[in-house]
């Protein structure tokens, strides 16, 4: 008999492991979603400006391609649409459970089965938790004194106010990553004066996005190997040019020439200029990948603050100097609570073992699937499986592929159980690997945990996951 599978969440992850059980006759599954809707990140962030910094033909599922997406690089609104359109399409909208947010999911060593508990109380039983709750789902707010006591507007960028007008206000910005970078142009060109306060620089590449013409648009849309031409196109500059950047190889000292030509082009102010030049290598954070960043701050009505934030007063914000700048508005573009992979769900495993206890020291699994004492637990963009050069569908298609290829194991041998020593030579080959890379040294980032571990990445190329992930070796695992 098929195993039932519990899913958790209906973003990206969630919804191919759907898409691939139903392809193989399974439906006895259910998707747990917190949220009203499909689409996980992508239902989250609605910030003016939200958009893909991956080209849509590499943000895509490899096995729903042909879609006429309408510009090189897909809007929030356009990734939104995708999935919704994927969510019918492979009919699992009668899979999906909504509103229902998991709160707790338990091993029952007894029946070999987990207990999955739900908000409102409700438990059901499964063979098989497969969880894609995400790296970027929970907001991070700082910890800046004073900010309950602002007597204006504040709201997280993955949190948008959209009842909120900025016409005409003081907005002030906290943050200058990925989602800081895209919201600030439409900010800027909204409000009366925008504040954007930066702790630490960031390196930017430009971004060649557009449209998708007249001619080109039809062509991807009737001519599919064209478009699986152009995504392999993608893949290899990704892998080629992107990847080498974060282990110090060929390309790094051109991007870094790429992203300074960019700076020196889009702002000519050379005392502004400084302000925006890193100290710390390139793709030591993620990069960001934007065209109008740069040119919003030399804006008129936008100034760069670099001074440190001292605190949040009714009125705006002071820095450290004792200067208050006046604000109607904060928008914490601050990022996410990246290194708390699956919480706030509880997790136990064989002997009521806490998974968050498991990993006080950082979160780790075996292929950044699986720990041990969790059997029939899979994770989908678990620990060390995010990207800082390409496109996370690619990891999680892998990762699909590889539980797919767990189910017959489990169903022939009972619940299946990595070993120790799996994840003792995983561990080792993974710190020979970050050993080679930028993230470990020079500067803070969401890719590691506050001991400095780097627990989200993953520190090969795509290509090498997608290899050791192609089956699972059974003898990687005990049984039963
Ligand atoms: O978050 P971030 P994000 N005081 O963590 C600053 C993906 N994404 O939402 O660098 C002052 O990158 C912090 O400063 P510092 C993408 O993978 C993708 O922008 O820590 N500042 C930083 O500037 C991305 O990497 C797309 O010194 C504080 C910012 O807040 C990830 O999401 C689009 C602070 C946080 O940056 C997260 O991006 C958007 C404090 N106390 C996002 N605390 C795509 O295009 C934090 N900061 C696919």
């Amino acid at each position: 008999m098929a195993p039932s599978v519990a899913i958790i969440g209906a973003g990206f992850g969630g919804l191919c492991m759907g898409i691939r059980l139903r392809a193989a006759g399974i439906t006895s599954f259910t998707i747990f979603e917190k949220a009203g809707g499909v689409g996980g990140t992508w239902r989250d962030n609605t910030y003016p400006g939200a958009a893909c910094d991956v080209p849509s033909h590499l943000y895509s599922y490899s096995f729903e391609q042909a879609r006429g997406w309408t510009r090189r690089f897909p809007r929030q609104p356009e990734i939104l649409a995708y999935l919704e359109h994927c969510a019918d399409k492979y009919r699992l909208r009668r899979h999906l459970r909504l509103n229902t947010e998991v709160t707790a999911a338990a091993f029952d060593e007894e029946r070999g089965c987990w207990r999955v508990t739900t908000a409102g109380g409700q438990q059901e039983s499964f063979d098989v938790v497969v969880t894609g709750v995400g790296q970027l789902n929970r907001p991070h707010l700082p910890e800046i004194p004073g900010m309950p006591d602002f007597a204006g507007t504040a709201f997280h960028s993955a949190r948008w106010d959209h009842g909120h007008d900025l016409a005409g206000r003081r907005v002030a910005v906290i943050g200058n990553g990925s989602s800081a970078a895209q919201l600030i142009p439409r900010v800027a060109a909204a409000a009366g004066h925008l504040d954007v306060y930066q702790r630490t620089p960031s390196w930017v590449i430009p971004k060649p996005d557009g449209p998708y013409g007249p001619v080109l648009r039809p062509a991807f849309r009737w001519l599919p190997g064209l478009l699986a031409a152009d995504r392999q196109r993608i893949f290899r500059f990704m892998e080629g040019l992107i990847y080498p950047v974060i282990v110090d190889g060929w390309s790094r000292p051109l991007v870094t020439r790429r992203a300074r030509e960019h700076l020196r082009r889009q702002v000519p102010d050379p005392a502004l200029r400084a302000r925006l030049t890193p100290g710390y290598p390139i793709g030591c954070k993620r990069i960001v990948i934007d065209s109008d960043f740069y040119p919003a701050l030399t804006r008129p009505n936008v100034d760069l603050v670099t001074t440190p934030i001292a605190r949040v007063v009714p009125e705006g914000i002071e820095t450290a100097d004792g200067t208050v700048r006046a604000a109607d508005t904060i928008v914490y573009a601050t990022g996410f609570r990246t290194t708390e992979f699956l919480a706030p769900v509880e997790v136990t495993g064989r002997g009521g073992r806490p998974l968050a206890e498991v990993w006080k020291d950082g979160a780790e699994a075996y292929l950044g699937m699986a720990v041990p004492n969790f059997p029939n637990l899979f994770m989908l963009y678990g620990p060390n499986t995010n990207l800082g050069h390409s496109s996370i569908v690619l990891m999680i298609e892998s990762q699909v592929r590889y539980i797919m290829g767990c189910l017959p194991l489990l169903s022939a041998r009972g619940p299946m159980e990595v070993r120790p020593e799996s994840l003792d030579a995983w561990r080792a080959a993974l710190d020979r690997a970050m050993a080679r890379t930028v993230w470990e040294a020079g500067c803070r980032s969401w890719y590691k945990n506050a001991s400095g571990r780097v627990t989200n990445n993953w520190p090969g190329p795509v290509a090498t996951y997608r290899r050791i992930t192609r089956r699972p070796r059974p003898e990687a695992y005990t049984y039963g």
